[in-house]
């Protein structure tokens, strides 16, 4: 098993997560929970889940405040690596991807600032008039930009890059 020289194959990825607030709420989602979202790992390519089967599976961790914080999607050609979840606030999901066999990496890590929220009001005001626009512009975004219940999508395209990858890793995954 070499690694072949002058060879560099680029994978697309798109890494992101969508947002919606909750209109129907299910009996045990926590009532302090304002937002379903999704935070996922895909191929932009037609062929969408098939052209990722080169990664073996995927870890997402969360913030501690979930509980398992860590979560596993394992590669499957017919469900995508995304987790569903319920919650209030935004944080930081740190992913790693790790390949199939023969490729001999560790993982990759990623990083995605999950999102929940279309807009931000930024001020640098502490006075009570602060508390006062912010009211003003979360109820904006009730009425004018979160129609439809306010779908919010944060996505990044990425490639995974393999310089020099070994034969096997690139035989049997890399072409497929
Ligand atoms: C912070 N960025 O640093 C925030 C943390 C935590 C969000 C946000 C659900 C927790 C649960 C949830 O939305 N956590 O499972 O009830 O303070």
């Amino acid at each position: 098993n070499k690694r072949l020289k002058n060879v560099t194959i680029k994978k697309p990825i798109i890494v992101g997560n969508t947002a919606t607030k909750i209109v129907e709420r299910n009996s045990n989602t926590p009532l302090e929970h304002t937002h379903n979202w999704k935070i996922f790992i895909l191929s932009p390519t037609v062929d969408g889940q098939k052209d990722l089967s080169f990664i073996k599976k995927i870890t997402f961790k969360l913030h501690d405040s979930y509980q398992p914080s860590i979560r596993t999607v394992e590669y499957d050609p017919e469900k995508p690596f995304l987790i569903e979840e319920t919650g209030w606030g935004e944080f930081e999901i740190s992913m790693k991807i790790y390949f199939q066999e023969g490729s001999q990496e560790k993982f990759l890590q990623v990083y995605h600032p999950l999102r929940l929220h279309s807009f931000y009001l930024v001020l640098n005001e502490s006075s009570s008039e602060y508390d006062k626009k912010l009211a003003i512009a979360k109820e904006g975004e009730n009425l004018y930009i979160d129609q439809s219940q306010g779908l919010v999508k944060s996505l990044y395209y990425d490639e995974i890059v393999f310089h020099e990858p070994y034969a096997d890793f690139f035989v049997n995954w890399l072409m497929k």
